[in-house]
Order: C-alpha cells, then structure tokens, then sequence
C-alpha cells in the first residue's frame, strides 16, 4: 500500500473541460461511453504520459480524436488506462468501459439499492464507473445522457439540470442532464429508478425559481415532507446567514436503502441514505428528526462549502467538512435551541473526536499522509475541523468573520481551494497573521490547559493563570516533532460566589475573550474585591480539556448562578465526573449511593429541577445526563476497566433515581402530553419528551419494579415512537420476562420498517450484560439482518463493538472476537464499513493489562489475515504502529 503525502502534491499534467457521458443502465451489463475534451495543463508536465484512473473496469473500446488508438499506444489495467504519448494540443478521447451494478457490494461506483441505480463517487468512486483524472482538482463540466428500460428505472436523475427526455422505442426511454458549473468527478451522480417524488418551489433571493424534490422508495412519499420542508428552511437560512443562493433550476435529494455514508452534496442531486431523510411520528425519533434536519442542511450548504469551492487535493478534506459542520450547527442552533445544540456538539466531540484524538488513530485535522483516504472521513476532520472554524469566528468577531466567508466565496468560486486559501481571507479581511493559528490544522492530539485562580484581596487583584499542553504524536508523516503553542481563545466571565457577574476589568479580555498564544500566559482582573468564581471557556469556546481545579462548592455555584448555558451544564457534569471517577479508579463495588458528593450533586440537581426544569426542559434533560462511559474512561485515561466504570455510573443513577424520585415522577405527569394532542417535532416538544424520558429512566434505575411498569404501559400507549423506544431502552436495562416480552412486541410490530428494526438491534446490542453477545450473534440471523446492508451492521455490530463498553471489552475477549470476526467477514463485501467497524479496537492501549492483551491478539489477528483491503489494513496497521 502506498503512501500519499501533501507534500508531493503536484497539478495533474492534463486538464479535462468537458465529460459527455453515455450511460445505458442495465443490472449487470450497464455501458458507459465517456467523451473527454483534455488539454496539457500548462501547470504540468509537458509530453507527460496521461493515466486515468480505474477501479474493475472493463474497457470495451477507445478512441482518440476520433480515431482508434495505434497498437501500443495504450496500456490497459483495470486500475489504470496509459496513453503514453497524448497530443500537446486539445484532445478527445472517447473511452467506453462496462460495469456490473448489481455485483458492486461496496457501495463506491454505480451500484444498485433495492433495484435503484444510484451512484456514490467520494472520494475515488468515480473511477469505477469510467477511466479518469479522478482527482478533485481536475474540474469539468459535465453533461449525462442516462437510457433505461422504462418499467425498471421510470425516474432518470442526473446533476445539473434537465436538459431533455424522449422515448426509445416501446420499452426504452432516456434522460439527459447539463451541469453548468465545472466540478471534480467525486461530485458525479446519477439515480435510476421507480421512485416516489415530493416537491415544491423556492425563489432563491436572486429570483431563480428552484423545483425541490425528494425522492423515495413509492409508498413511502409521506415520509418525506419533514425533509422536504428541511431544504427550503437551508435554503432560506444559507441566504439570510451567508448571503449564498441556490444556482440551478432543480435541486433533487433521493433517498436509498444501502449507503456508506449519510448522505452525498454531489451537485443538485443529494443522495441520501434512507435513515436521513424519512421521517413520520410513528417510525422516527426527534433524534431522527434533528438528524434529518441537520444532514439536508449540510448536503445543502457544501453546495457553496464544498462544490462551488472545492478541495485541491483530500488533504484539505476539512476545508470543506470542518466548515460545512460548522454551518449545519449553526443553522441547527438558530433552528432549535443554541445552548441545548452546543452541548450536544460537545458530548459528541467528547464521545468520538476526543478519544480518536488520544488513540493510535489519531491524525491532524489536515493530515499530512494517507494510505486510504476513505479512512479519513473522521470526527477529527468533520467536527475538531467544525471547532477550528468556530475558533476563528470567536477571535475575529462575527463582522469580520462573516466578511471573510464572503471573501473566501468571492475569491475561491470554481476553484479547487487550500485551507491557506481559506485563512488568507480571513487575515486579509481582518488584517490579522493567522500562521500561529493555523497549527490547529497541523498538530493532532487534544491540547489541556490547565487553570489557577488567585486572588488578592489588598490590591484587589484576580489572577489567571493559563498553561498548555500538547501531547507529542507521532504521525506517518511526521516523528513527533515537538508541538508548537496553540492560539486558544478563552471565552470567560467572573461571577460572584452569590451569583450575579463580577464587574472586574482586564484590558486582555475583549468581548469577552482572552486569547492564549503561548506556552505559559496570566491574566490579571482588577477591581476585584471578593474571590470571585471563574466561568471559563464558556460555551466551550476551544476544543482543549480543562484542569481546572475549582471546589465542589464553586462548581455548585457556577450550576446554580453562571450566565452561560453552557457552562452551568458543564458545571453539573465535572460535580459528576468527579463521583465517577473518584468510584471507578477504586474499582467501587455497586453500591446503594455514591457517598457523600453523590448526595451534593443530588441536593444541587433537586434545587436546579424545582426552579427551571419545566421552563427548559431540554436543557434540563442534558443536565440530569451523567457524563456517557467513554468520557469517563478517557477522563481516567488509562488501565481502564469498563465494569469498574459501569458500575460508578449505575451506582450514581440509582442515587439521582432515588434522591429526586419523587420530583422526577412529578415532572413526568406535568409534562405529559394532552391526549389527541398532535405530534411536532419542535425543540420545545422534543425537550419536553425528552425531559419525561429521562426522569423515566433514572426512576427505573432506583426502583426497577416500579419503571418497568411505567415504561410497559408507556410502551403500549404511545403514540410517538421518540416515546416508545425510549420506554423500550428502559425496558431493556431491566433482565427478566417483561424484557423479552416488550423486546418480542417491539420486533414483530416492527418486522415491514427496517429503520425501526435497526432501533431494535441497536438496543439490543447495547444491554451491558454477558448475555448480550449471543443475542448479538442470534440477530445476525435474524432474517432482516444482512451484512450488505450498512445500516443494518451499523445498528447491530457497530453498536455492540462502538456503544457497548462493558460487552466490547469482556474480559474474556470474545466481545473483540465478534468484532474481528465481522469485519474480516465484511471486508471482502464492503471494506468501507469494515474498516470503520474496525476502529472501536481505537481505545485498545487504554484498558488495563488483561483486556489489552485480547483486544491486541484479536487486532494481529485481523492484520496477518491474507487479502485484506486497503481499507481494513490501513486501520489495523495504524492501530497496531
Ligand atoms: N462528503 C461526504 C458526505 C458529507 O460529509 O457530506
Ligand atoms: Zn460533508
């Protein structure tokens, strides 16, 4: 396997203007006719050799200019087409290959999906559907000509907009398609298929009238109006927030069964995986809902963030991730509630980045070498990317953040663009150096800072002082040099042990931020006449871990009194983690309370839920969620035992369950909704479910009997199914018959609606007891599981090995078996998901002595398996280096 650096990048020694493409679809003999207009790229090498890329092509013929190729002027492979000596003029070449739709199991090229043709092109898939510069630098414009018989694939959906359609005798019919805009392969689509089809119009704000649609499998149109609705709320929210207006005729999302990956921005066609887009109270959760929500934003905004702007090279893949997932949370925030949006970012930093960060995978958010850029696609880029550009916009203000979005835009538009391009707008509105900044693209690895307070009550001082730290990573490109200071910015406020602000003054801190550029840095507040409480990286303004050594009656007030959301629930979540800890470092038995910081924590959470839980319930249901056990674990950080931390977890929720019974019951009949009263998918509905939910779980933790009667008759009378799978999650944490029997209701109910069957397995997979694995290992069996389908491995396999702590990491070894086992299984099908099923051995190093050793036998297993894919072999390399 080779390694591709940043450093050898070189423009393509050809450019290619215009692809026509022929595509007559056909289960398992599709042909594809390419017509490429190229031209020497006066960037590259003169009379340089051209080399298309290929992916198990099958090439049928070629001509150039024309003209049949002479004999050895080409070199064929299923990898690669060779003309060795091209024209240094304006060329054609007209390449026609042919590909089996219906044996393509990876998902990467055309494939099928329940008899739909559909495409998936990023990052190398294109080069499985035609010979090319599959590059993302080499940008054309494209026009696709798609025939099919007319009962298999009635609806022809390409990029760009329609530019004709016509019969082909009784049976065949054809569709063709122009995309104005140049733009690289990964960005090709094309859908073929019987389909249900929603639609509206928007006028975009220059007075373009855009045809919407969402397309889905027939039956199931309904479904698809939440998302339909999601696109014109992006589509305004993009206008009013960064001035960017939708620029074709048609903007189509169709939805498939079987898809790597969420969802595809390739231009004006979204595909989407089915998860993402169908949604009904009857079959999606407000989770479901959110997600739907903020995955059509973020297809939708890489129209400008991605394809109008693109990368140069996959190096700069957060270029266009980081910076689409710091939109679709914006967008997301001002649609439903920012404090309560922030902290669900942060949990799911801390949940995936954080630990990525810390493991053998770790990598910068721009890498610097790759063996598979497929496994690149990580938390790291998409959301430590999302936080560098949150950084940048608290360092320069929102002004002049916004006028440097428009300058990148400006400036950027149709081309293949760096992050240095992307921070010489900002430096170039701002008037700022951003070299020191940018590191944050160049050094992996999770920086702490550590925090001191001191105050002097004569001079009326209150001192700061900051230091960082950043772990030494040794990377494949780089032999863990040395990290260079990071520029932080510190969003804080002081606030009086009573509550209220302190009205102290340090010229250092403007619009609330302090900036931390170096090693060591004070900050001195003046006016200061009593101890004051810092509230510190409020909204958690950088991605860093916090040592802050501030006493439990500080964190209480900070609970109680901060101004920021943020941290007032990041206040009830350290009190927390310390009682976790604390109990899982000593390996703690499980016991009836967890002492008396426990009890604190209770005290502090009844005055908090007497006074404001029923005005945000949302924000009230973050604050009742103990830190996950991953967070925990990484807060421990090593020698790790994942029943040790079960255990503090579960002693900590039956002492909340028990303390706040009785106000947790009274919330839940105050919350509870009208009968008949109909179903929204609101915030404020959501929060409010969301509360009752939890209250009905830490209830059931403290007094199983009681809960499981609840969560039965919630089960069976709710009408949402938010209502019934979190009564089912319930259900399922309490062995014994009313288990099994609400888990046999729930599956035979479920049997038609595969998305609801996955809710199903995961939660299954996800029962931290023994048992688990052989109920892991008979669902495979299950007749609706099938390891071709992503979601389905995803839901079952991937929740047990990624979600399931305790069972993953038996101390037996057999919960890495089963996970090795799959992904050596899956790896010859779809190495994508293999791979990524691969990365829960990421925390290996972390757990102690006896696990270790499993989870290392089980990962060398993987690794001397003969033939295994680029993919699966670049993760165990690296998590074995
Ligand atoms: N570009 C891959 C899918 C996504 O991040 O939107
Ligand atoms: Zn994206």
């Amino acid at each position: 396997q080779t390694i591709v650096r940043l450093a050898d990048y070189r423009p393509s020694d050809y450019l290619i203007d215009r692809v026509d493409l022929d595509v007559r679809l056909h289960p398992t003999e599709t042909r594809v006719t390419a017509t490429l207009a190229l031209r020497p790229n006066p960037a590259g090498e003169p009379g340089a050799p051209l080399v298309l890329d290929g992916d198990e092509l099958t090439l049928l013929a070629i001509a150039l200019d024309g003209q049949p190729t002479g004999p050895g002027a080409i070199a064929v492979t299923p990898r690669a087409l060779t003309l060795h000596q091209p024209p240094q003029r304006p060329f054609v070449l007209e390449i026609e290959t042919q590909v089996n739709p219906s044996a393509n199991t990876k998902l990467m090229g055309l494939y099928r999906s329940n008899g739909v043709y559909c495409t998936q092109c990023e990052a190398d898939g294109f080069r499985r559907i035609t010979y090319f510069l599959d590059r993302p630098d080499v940008m054309a414009v494209y026009t696709t000509r798609i025939e099919a018989e007319r009962h298999e694939a009635p609806v022809l959906l390409g990029n760009g907009n329609p530019v004709a359609a016509g019969e082909l005798g009784l049976t065949r019919h054809y569709a063709v398609w122009h995309d104005p805009h140049p733009k690289p392969a990964y960005l090709f689509a094309l859908v073929g298929g019987r389909l249900g089809r929603v639609g509206s119009r928007f006028t975009t704000m220059e007075g373009r009238s855009v045809e919407v649609a969402v397309y889905v499998e027939p039956g199931k149109e309904g479904r698809a109006d939440f998302a339909l609705d999601a696109v014109a709320r992006s589509m305004a929210w993009d206008e009013r927030t960064f001035g960017r207006a939708y620029d074709l005729d048609v903007f189509n999302v169709v939805a498939v069964s079987d898809f790597n990956m969420g969802a595809m921005e390739n231009k004006g066609l979204n595909i989407f995986n089915d998860k993402y887009v169908l949604a009904s109270p009857d079959t999606a959760t407000d989770a479901d809902y959110a997600n739907i929500e903020a995955i059509i934003a973020h297809e939708y905004f890489h129209n400008w963030s991605g394809n109008r702007v693109t990368c140069r090279d996959w190096f700069q893949l957060c270029l266009k991730e980081g910076l689409t997932v710091f939109r679709d949370q914006e967008f997301s925030s001002d649609e439903r509630s920012r404090p309560v949006h922030r902290i669900a970012e942060v949990r799911t930093l801390r949940a995936r980045q954080f630990p990525e960060d810390a493991g053998p995978l770790a990598h910068p958010v721009r890498p610097q070498a790759y063996r598979e850029i497929n496994n690149f696609y990580t938390a790291t880029v998409y959301e430590k990317g999302a936080e560098i550009v949150r950084m940048l916009r608290t360092l320069l203000g929102p002004e002049t953040f916004r006028r440097g979005m428009d300058r990148y835009f400006a400036i950027c538009d149709g081309t293949a663009a760096t992050v240095e391009d992307f921070l010489a707008a900002f430096a170039a509105e701002s008037g700022r150096d951003l070299t020191a900044f940018s590191r944050w693209y160049e050094q992996a690895g999770t920086p702490t800072v550590a925090v001191s307070g001191r105050h002097d009550a004569a001079a009326r001082t209150y001192t700061l002082t900051f230091r960082q730290s950043l772990p030494v990573i040794a990377t494949e490109a780089a032999a863990g040099a040395a990290p260079r200071p990071l520029v932080i910015p510190v969003v804080l406020g002081l606030v009086a042990p009573g509550g209220g602000p302190v009205e102290a003054v340090s010229e250092r801190v403007r619009d609330g931020v302090f900036v931390l550029e170096t090693a060591e840095d004070t900050l001195v507040f003046t006016g200061v006449t009593a101890p004051p409480v810092p509230s510190l990286f409020r909204g958690f303004s950088a991605p860093v871990k916090v040592e802050h050594a501030l006493t439990r009656d500080e964190r209480l007030t900070l609970l109680a009194h901060d101004g920021d959301a943020f941290n007032r629930w990041q206040a009830a979540q350290s009190l927390a983690m310390e009682v976790l800890v604390g109990r899982a470092r000593a390996g703690a038995p499980l016991g009836p309370g967890a002492g008396p910081e426990g009890e604190a924590l209770t005290r502090a959470l009844a005055t908090f839920l007497d006074g404001e839980a029923l005005a945000d319930p949302a924000f009230a249901a973050l604050v009742l969620t103990l830190p996950g056990e991953q967070e925990i674990a990484q807060a421990i950080g090593a020698e790790v035992d994942p029943d040790a931390i079960w255990r503090a977890r579960q002693t900590l929720r039956v002492q909340l369950g028990r303390d706040l019974g009785p106000r947790l019951l009274a919330l839940r009949d105050a919350l509870a909704e009208a009968p008949g009263a109909p179903f929204s998918p609101d915030a404020a509905s959501a929060g409010r479910r969301a509360l009752r939910n939890a209250a009905l779980d830490l209830v059931t933790a403290a007094d199983p009997e009681t809960g499981t009667a609840l969560a039965v008759a919630q089960l069976d009378s709710a009408v949402t199914m938010t209502d019934r799978l979190a009564a089912l999650a319930t259900v399922s944490l309490v062995p014994g018959e009313a288990r099994e029997a609400a888990l046999t209701r729930f599956g035979e109910a479920s049997r038609h609606e595969p998305l609801v069957l996955d809710k199903w397995f995961a939660l299954q997979a996800m029962i931290p007891e023994p048992g688990t694995l052989d109920r892991v290992r008979g669902l495979m069996r299950h007749p609706a599981f099938s390891l071709g389908n992503p979601n389905r491995v995803r839901s079952l396999i991937a929740s047990f090995s990624l979600n399931n702590p305790t069972q993953f990491h038996r101390p037996d070894g057999a919960g890495y078996d089963l996970t090795a086992e799959v992904v050596l299984a899956l790896d010859g099908k779809n190495p994508q998901v293999a791979a990524r099923l691969l990365t829960a051995f990421n925390t290996w190093r972390m757990v102690e002595d006896g696990r270790r050793r499993q989870a290392e036998s089980a990962l060398r297993r993987v690794a001397e398996t003969p033939g295994l894919s680029p993919d699966v072999s670049d993760i165990a390399g690296r998590s074995l280096a």
